[in-house]
């Protein structure tokens, strides 16, 4: 076993004054059954915890560090941008740069606005769809995470919509009865509900390739039907490309499968490791944002300029050519290493990966919404995390995340990942 005597040390003093030593739940790596690793520092594919152990990291800060960590690139943009002050509360040039980059990437969009995080960016696109519909009701789907905005915490129902059931307590259910749950994948279920209420509806939210439940691809045709029947309804289709933008595709799910929602929102790789979240559209819906229309959103940090060069110096670096090439091939290499390791073993697994994103489900049967999830060996997976982060392999500690591949990762990681793989394989 690993001596993470100070990990420990310091996870005691954290749980005395941040609730359960953390400041977000899913890092105290309690469905794990493990204390936390306590981060010292990071450099390209490896985390060094403050025991001094390094691990190969698969969770990237789940998600932004594609690149690896401390790019060089994003290190010198931000040290520069470091030498001319931290936050003014003013434009800047920044702001425009990153803006224009990531609307030349989307073309769903032709405005967009900074926020802080994904929750701010989904929140926003939710208050700017109701007051754009004029409609109160949400729809989004079971398994999906769009941060932790009242509306969005659902728990979620199974098989059919479900009038909300608020996901924690404290969200009153005069809020979360406008939010309905259905199953991911199923266009029956979304369909009945805008039979029967579609001109209630003011959104339809979705992870277009689902990340929050493991990775979960959408079926052939959910995607277009969503589009379709929110057109023929008259509400809004939000895209929650927080973690899947720029991670499948340099321009999200909607440029891989060909889908152009009415809002995009966006978090993670846009900000390189930073803050940043953002949300946009077509100009008719954005100029109705504040100050220029009257639905208001504000953020002290929003925008902040070392956040804005961290974004654009990574977004700069997903341009190179043969970049998502690259990915694609180190990950498909790793996961149907994985694939046929577990056949080898003897054991049920479900894999899968789209670009640099990847999910490994300990169940027989394939998983194709939050319900066929649900029965994975979440026994097996608690096992599965804690041997490989024995061997020095930091993966996601849920079975409900997805894992995630970066530029920095070698064939020399690789060949230790499946290396630790085949040795955990055997004990489960
Ligand atoms: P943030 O508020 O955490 O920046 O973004 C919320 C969010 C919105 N939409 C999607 C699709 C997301 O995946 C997220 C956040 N993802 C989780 C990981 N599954 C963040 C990790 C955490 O909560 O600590």
């Amino acid at each position: 076993m690993k001596n993470i005597i100070h990990s420990n040390q310091l996870y005691e003093r954290a749980k005395s004054i941040l609730p359960g030593g953390v400041n977000s739940p899913v890092r105290a790596c309690r469905s794990v059954d493990c204390q936390p690793l306590f981060i010292d520092h990071a450099e390209g594919s490896h985390l060094f915890d403050a025991d001094g152990h390094s691990y190969i990291d698969y969770v990237g800060s789940w998600g932004p560090m594609i690149l690896g960590h401390r790019h060089p690139e994003v290190i010198n943009a931000l040290s520069a941008a470091l030498n001319k002050g931290i936050s003014y509360g003013a434009p800047t040039q920044n702001e425009i740069e990153l803006a224009e980059c990531i609307l030349s990437a989307f073309p769903a969009m032709d405005m967009i606005r900074m926020v802080n995080s994904g929750t701010e960016a989904t929140m926003s696109a939710i208050r700017l769809a109701r007051a754009c519909t004029q409609r109160e009701k949400v729809v989004k789907f079971d398994g999906c995470y769009h941060g932790h905005a009242d509306t969005l915490l659902v728990a979620a129902g199974s098989g059919v919509a479900t009038l909300g059931i608020p996901g924690s307590p404290g969200i009153p259910e005069s809020i979360s009865a406008h939010t309905l749950s259905l199953p991911f994948n199923d266009l029956n279920a979304i369909e009945d509900v805008m039979k029967q209420q579609g001109d209630t509806i003011a959104c339809v939210i979705v992870e277009p390739v689902a990340g929050n439940m493991g990775l979960v691809r959408p079926q052939p045709g959910f995607l277009e039907g969503l589009r379709e029947i929110t057109r023929k309804y008259g509400s809004l289709l939000i895209f929650d490309e927080v973690m899947c933008g720029y991670r499948v595709a340099y321009g999200g799910a909607q440029t891989l499968f060909n889908i152009e929602p009415d809002l995009t929102c966006l978090g993670k790789i846009i900000g390189g490791g930073m803050p940043v979240g953002a949300y946009g559209g077509k100009k008719a819906l954005m100029n109705q944002i504040a100050p220029v229309g009257p639905v208001y959103q504000a953020g002290t940090l929003s925008g902040n300029p070392l956040a804005m060069v961290a974004g654009l110096s990574t977004l700069k670096q997903l341009q190179k050519p043969g970049f998502y090439d690259d990915l694609e091939i180190k990950t498909n290499h790793l996961i149907s290493n994985m694939e046929k390791l577990a056949t080898d073993s003897g054991i049920s697994v479900q894999a899968d990966h789209l670009g640099s994103m990847m999910g490994l489900f300990f169940t027989e049967t394939p998983v194709k919404n939050f319900d066929d999830a649900k029965k994975c060996d979440l026994n097996r997976f608690t096992r599965f995390y804690q041997g490989m982060r024995e061997r020095g392999i930091y993966i996601a500690p849920s079975q409900f995340e997805a894992g995630f591949m970066s530029a920095a990762h070698t064939s020399d990681d690789i060949k230790a990942t499946i290396h630790a793989v085949a040795e955990v394989f055997k004990e489960l």
